[in-house]
């Protein structure tokens, strides 16, 4: 079975879903024929499909009443606990596809690393990684260290259905901010040095983080994952230049690590309008646009052919539902030049955002 449209290349051919277990959803239970998984390979099903970043989570008072008194990092590997946050927010909106609750610190986790993410902080590290001595002293992760993931995902799809489950992992660049910043910063001045003082240290670094996210990735599909996003949160810190130079590559062995599965790829990174085509060349099937740039000039730059996602500007949701909605039908007008369009925020859900808005949102665009 194969589901690409003409113009573009095959996604989930034979041979890519044989290497998937027979269980699989894309195999066993329908996720390649959902709208979700048909847009991101190109194709423009009756429906628009919506999902939000930070969707499971934040908003939600029914994921702050399961949180309450666990960590986050241990929720994260509490396989029972993350599968029910991933579900909830299927169950309440009827979004077309979950995405995993987990975090981008969660690889660094576990392997080992003294790190935590710290409410109203987010990661911490309990010392930065800025010296070759330091990250040649980072571990290599065996496999099987994953399967508190694994079994999470396992349960996640087991109650999903014909719900497609999005995987996902940071970026080298944006992971390997916190890991040089010891923490969030505003410029990610640490990491844009470190790439040009020390550059062997940086690609040191940075291919670790590559390795690790691939392996967080791979460990995602194989155990049920329809898609996966690679989040580049900060990428839009750095010029095209140094992108160029120091990253792309990085953030393409990433995302290899899963292209012999065939799944659908999403490339997501805030700030990046300059970094589109450098992004799209790295690798991924599905561009994801931040709020800053309408859709049509996105088209314009990759070509009609990339289908993209995005790109409801966050600061909407709370803006009253006639100008939200005015809004979306403007991204979804301006989605219609490329390919394929995946409606999203442009950024993550904002932790004040009123549930009830994004059930009507998502009503909304299933009737678009
Ligand atoms: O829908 C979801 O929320 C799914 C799970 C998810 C995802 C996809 C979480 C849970 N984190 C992420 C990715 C993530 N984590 C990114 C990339 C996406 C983005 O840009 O929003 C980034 C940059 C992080 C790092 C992180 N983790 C931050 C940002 C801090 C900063 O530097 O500004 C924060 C606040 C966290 C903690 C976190 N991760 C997830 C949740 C629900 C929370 C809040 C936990 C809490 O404190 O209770």
């Amino acid at each position: 079975m194969t589901i690409s449209t003409p113009q573009r290349r095959a996604l989930l051919t034979d041979a890519q879903l044989s290497r998937l277990a027979p269980s699989h959803p894309l195999r066993a239970a329908g996720t390649a024929h959902s709208p979700m998984i048909r847009a991101m390979a190109g194709d423009r099903p009756e429906h628009p499909p919506v999902w939000f970043m930070r969707q499971a989570g934040r908003s939600l008072p029914e994921y702050r009443a399961a949180r309450e008194g666990t960590n986050m990092l241990e929720a994260c590997l509490d396989p029972e606990l993350a599968a029910e946050i991933t579900v909830q927010p299927v169950r309440r909106h009827g979004v077309d596809a979950a995405i995993f609750f987990s975090d981008i610190v969660v690889p660094l986790k576990i392997a080992g690393v003294d790190v935590d993410i710290v409410p109203g902080r987010g990661p911490v590290m309990g010392s930065p990684y800025r010296e070759l001595r330091d990250i040649e002293s980072l571990p290599e992760i065996p496999d099987e260290a994953f399967d508190p993931i694994r079994e999470a995902v396992g349960r996640a799809v087991d109650q999903l259905g014909s719900t497609p489950l999005i995987g996902f992992a940071g970026a080298p660049f944006t992971v390997a901010a916190y890991m040089a910043e010891g923490g969030s910063s505003r410029d990610h001045l640490g990491p844009r040095t470190m790439m040009h003082r020390d550059p062997e240290a940086w690609n040191a670094l940075a291919s670790w983080v590559a390795r690790v996210s691939g392996q967080f990735l791979a460990a995602q599909v194989e155990a049920g994952a329809s898609a996966v996003q690679l989040f580049d949160s900060w990428a839009g810190s750095l010029s095209e230049r140094d992108y160029r130079a120091h990253v792309m590559h990085h953030s393409a062995l990433a995302l290899e690590a899963v292209e012999a599965y065939g799944v659908p790829r999403v490339h997501f990174g805030t700030g990046s309008s300059e970094l589109l085509v450098a992004m799209k060349e790295a690798g991924g099937d599905v561009v994801g646009i931040d709020y800053r740039l309408d859709l049509d000039e996105a088209t314009r730059r990759l070509g009609p052919e990339t289908p993209v996602q995005g790109n409801i500007d966050p600061a909407m949701l709370d803006a009253g539902w006639e100008v939200l909605q005015k809004h979306t039908v403007d991204v979804l007008s301006k989605g219609r030049d490329a390919a394929a369009h995946i409606v999203n925020l442009g950024h993550g859900v904002p932790p004040s955002t009123d549930p009830t808005v994004l059930t009507r949102l998502v009503e909304f665009i299933h009737e678009s």
